[in-house]
């Protein structure tokens, strides 16, 4: 792909992706154009980022004239790809495509590439942590947090990119064709950016689109919905299964890990020696080991990690004990269902904190799960009357509602008994209160470790 003296714009510069983009093509010699609906005042830290490079700035909003001369439009994740402007670039044939895509464009290395609506962060970084026990060089990127662009074109084809790879991202991919696709599982999540379910599992159904007959597409065989896209790749399907005996693939044999790949039956491991625990941490491991086995990982290599490693940051992660009662930090349950799979982790009391942005989610199992696990329910941001409306309906009423973390960890710490869980475990994106909710899960660390002072 030629970009010297292409006229490029990079729709989205906060805050990580356009940024990159923009670095990626300067070194390449394009003439760029950076739009964002945000304003020069809110985007400081992203313009001083770049101040080396020549830009043709467009902030506090997208100026079809200019924008619509540009040769290529490059789209961040969190921007829509039926907003205007992008309805008239396509109207007058300008390529569109997103950065995982020119990533992808730039890349010699295979790629993994992990969705999923929950447990894509944890699966991606086990696969990376077992990857990096070998001598292969690996990158682990995107939906993670380190846009692919930034690593992707510096790798040579000996290397591996493990690639958690979203919805938003998969969009406005092309050509993007992962050597391994991964799919965990699918439940309803963003509606209100794709409008509907439908559309959702559609734009996740993406990751396969380009998949040829060396490829791989490994799907989680107890999910209805993930187990149908193996009508939809032309890579060799293999399963993991918590349930079944798959006939390829990764499963469970009692309590021991079997897999079946490349017509060789081993044992593996033990459930109760893997370092993560929970139901949904398994799925999470028996995907990866599903993916490292097909990349040709060694069995020793691959058991040693997945007795080591005990989980990501933001994702039940503990902070701590104050006068008995922990303290959890799961931010990032952003949807019910990765909620619901925080609550039904523990066994003790549990005082829940949750609310917060409205992707249009439906709280009617989690209300459910609320009502038969959680002592007092502390509510913030946008979703507070959808979700307190719903537990109410079920005659639940040990509601608290506060307006920031600080105040739901006092509130939170003064309702709890030794023994209790404190879990913040939104159901809901951050993006209402937080830039991230990586940001929404140090504040909360941050006030819970002040009070053990
Ligand atoms: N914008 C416009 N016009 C619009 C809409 C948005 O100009 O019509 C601008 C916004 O003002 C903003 C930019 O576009 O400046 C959007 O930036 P971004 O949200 O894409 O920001 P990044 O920091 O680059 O983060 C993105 C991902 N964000 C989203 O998908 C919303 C990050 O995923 C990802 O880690 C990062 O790229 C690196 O790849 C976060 C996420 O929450 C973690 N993802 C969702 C999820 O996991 O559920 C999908």
């Amino acid at each position: 792909m030629k970009l010297r003296d292409k006229l490029v714009t990079v729709v989205g510069l906060g805050k990580r992706t356009g940024v990159e983009t923009v670095k990626f093509l300067a070194q390449k010699g394009a003439k760029i154009i950076v739009t964002d609906m945000k304003n020069k005042c809110d985007l400081q830290e992203e313009l001083c980022a770049l101040a080396d490079i020549d830009l043709k700035l467009d902030l506090g909003g997208h100026s079809l004239e200019l924008i619509l001369k540009s040769d290529l439009i490059i789209i961040s994740p969190g921007v829509p790809n039926n907003i205007p402007l992008l309805r008239e670039a396509r109207e007058k044939s300008i390529e569109i495509i997103s950065e995982v895509e020119l990533a992808y464009r730039f890349c010699k290395a295979p790629i993994i590439g992990i969705t999923g609506t929950n447990g894509k962060t944890t699966t991606t970084t086990l696969i990376g942590e077992i990857f990096n026990s070998t001598d292969k060089k690996v990158v682990v990127g995107g939906n993670i947090g380190r846009p692919l662009i930034q690593d992707l074109p510096y790798l040579n084809q000996d290397g591996v990119v493990v690639a958690e790879v979203s919805s938003f991202q998969l969009e406005e991919i092309k050509d993007f064709r992962p050597k391994v696709s991964l799919v965990l599982n699918i439940t309803p999540d963003h509606l209100d950016r794709h409008g509907s379910y439908e559309e959702y599992i559609k734009a996740k159904r993406r990751l396969l689109m380009n998949q040829e007959s060396g490829d791989y597409t490994l799907l989680n065989y107890d999910d209805p919905i993930v187990r149908e896209f193996a009508n939809y790749t032309k890579g060799k399907v293999i399963f993991f299964s918590q349930r079944e005996d798959v006939e390829e693939g990764v499963y469970l044999k009692e309590d021991m890990v079997i897999s079946n790949i490349n017509n060789q039956v081993q044992e593996l491991i033990k459930v109760e020696e893997i370092g993560i625990k929970g139901p949904h941490n398994l799925e999470n491991t028996l995907a990866a080991i599903g993916v490292s086995l097909l990349m040709g990982i060694e069995k020793g290599d691959l058991i040693k990690t997945i007795k080591e490693f005990t989980g990501v940051e933001h994702r039940i992660e503990e902070v701590g004990q104050i006068n008995g009662v922990r303290y959890i930090n799961d931010s990032k349950g952003t949807n019910p269902v990765a909620a619901i799979k925080a609550l039904e982790t523990f066994n003790e009391p549990i005082i829940l904190i949750a609310g917060g942005k409205d992707k249009k989610s439906d709280f009617s199992e989690f209300a459910q799960v609320v009502v038969d696990n959680v002592k007092d329910l502390i509510l913030l941001g946008e979703t507070v009357d959808i979700i307190k409306n719903e537990v109410e309906a079920l005659g639940y009423n040990n509601i608290h509602i506060v307006d920031s973390i600080k105040g739901a960890v006092k509130v939170s710490s003064k309702l709890a008994k030794e023994g209790d869980i404190v879990l913040l475990s939104p159901a809901c994106a951050s993006w209402d209160m937080f830039d991230s909710y990586e940001q929404r899960g140090r504040i909360f660390k941050e006030v819970v470790l002040k009070g053990k002072e």
